[in-house]
């Protein structure tokens, strides 16, 4: 099938080694799915019309591996890449799959295991530079706890920042033109999780010694696990300039972190917020972290990915259309949407404009009576995306 909805490289989709390559194991069951190599990723991908993929250092490289393996890999990766003309925009660690980050990996109890982690972070910081990542990823999915006597997290958040902290140093020091996103996400696979959500890493990102150099990757899954509203999470992460990635999938809410392909649940939410980063030109990757049903075989696993993008282009063509429909233009005319964008005090913060705001009479009687017509503003969207309008 081809149409308008035809994912192309210009449209800076990818997807994370290890989402094609999930193997469908879950906590009560076993892999149902061959490993796929890497090169077959680049290059099932690449004819999908992605732009790039993204991976853990232990994805393309498993741990452990002899220097001259990992030459080897790495020269045939780079074969593909070059092949299919794939970039690498995002890179990360896998901190979490090893029995020695079990406690932890920047926030361990063993400042040992605090310095290997950080090592392992500092050898992949270099495999991602030398693919031109510019944005790495920082996922602590072990920086956590269970038995909440074990760590004291004011002390664990100390050791986050000194980790975030060594890493940007690291990335000076080299030269590197490349940024951190921290990856918010409440628990699972540890009880509770440090950084729990998008405000909890952003009120730390202002305690770090190179703010400048640290933003976010937010996960629509790991917000959505808290019941939270991750367009706004997305907004509020915009509005502090600190979107610097972001993975896109599908999530019910009271869930574990289902993953689920990009629009598969919550559609209207997934509208709301293609329109958002369309809305605001974000033109960083849409990356896809999420994985097809355990259901699926190998060939599943492709019609999960072109999903992913075709939905995302058939919701930013609905944001077009929004844009465009009289009816809904005059909505909000009616819910006086552009009048948020007026300053409240136009005279700004000064002793002028506060007397003002202080004697100023307002005739609130005349100010509650007007209804908010968000109802048929709400219909009309929803009869945009069921195809109707
Ligand atoms: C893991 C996790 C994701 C993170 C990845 C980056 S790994 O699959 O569930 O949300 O983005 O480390
Ligand atoms: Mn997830
Ligand atoms: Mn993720």
């Amino acid at each position: 099938m081809s149409d308008a909805y035809e994912p192309r490289p210009e449209h800076h989709f990818t997807f994370g080694l290890w989402t094609v390559g999930n193997k469908g194991r879950d906590p009560f069951g076993f892999e149902v799915r061959e490993p796929l190599d890497p090169f077959e990723a680049v290059e099932r991908l690449a004819g999908l019309g992605a732009y790039g993929v993204n991976f853990h250092d232990d994805d393309l490289v498993p741990f452990g591996s002899p220097a001259a393996e990992k030459e080897r890999i790495l020269e045939r990766f780079r074969a593909a890449l070059d092949r299919t003309g794939m970039c690498v925009p995002m890179a990360t660690t896998n901190l979490f799959s090893q029995p020695v980050f079990r406690d932890g990996a920047f926030t361990a109890n063993d400042p040992d295991v605090r310095r290997f982690a950080i090592r392992k972070t500092f050898d992949a910081i270099d495999l991602a530079a030398s693919f031109g990542a510019g944005v790495y990823v920082m996922w602590g999915g072990r920086e956590g706890l269970e038995c909440e006597a074990a760590k004291d997290v004011r002390l664990a958040l100390d050791r986050y920042k000194e980790a975030v902290d060594l890493c940007c140093a690291h990335v000076r020091d080299r030269g590197y033109d490349m940024r951190f996103a921290l990856e918010p996400k409440p628990n699972e696979p540890r009880g509770d999780m440090f950084l729990p959500t998008v405000g909890h890493a952003l009120a730390f990102i202002g305690c770090l010694e190179w703010p400048d150099m640290v933003g976010l990757n937010p996960e629509l899954a790991h917000e959505t696990m808290s019941g939270l509203n991750f367009t706004h999470a997305v907004a509020q992460t915009l509005w502090h300039s600190k979107l610097f990635h972001i993975d896109l999938n599908a999530q019910r809410i009271g869930r574990y972190d289902q993953d689920f392909r990009f629009g598969s649940e919550a559609l209207r939410d997934a509208f709301n917020l293609v329109r958002l980063l369309e809305d605001s030109g974000w033109d960083g990757m849409r990356h896809f972290d999420a994985h097809a049903y355990r259901t699926e075989g190998a060939e599943g696993v492709w019609e999960f990915a072109r999903g992913c993008m075709r939905t995302y282009l058939i919701l930013a063509e609905k944001a077009r259309r929004f844009a465009e429909d009289r009816e809904i233009q005059d909505a909000l005319l009616e819910v006086r949407a552009s009048s948020l964008a007026e300053p409240t005090s136009p005279a700004g913060l000064g002793r002028e404009a506060l007397d003002d705001l202080r004697s100023a009479s307002y005739d609130v009687e005349a100010l509650q009576v007007r209804g908010w017509p968000h109802e048929r503003l709400d219909q009309l969207t929803l009869e945009l995306l069921l195809g109707v309008r």
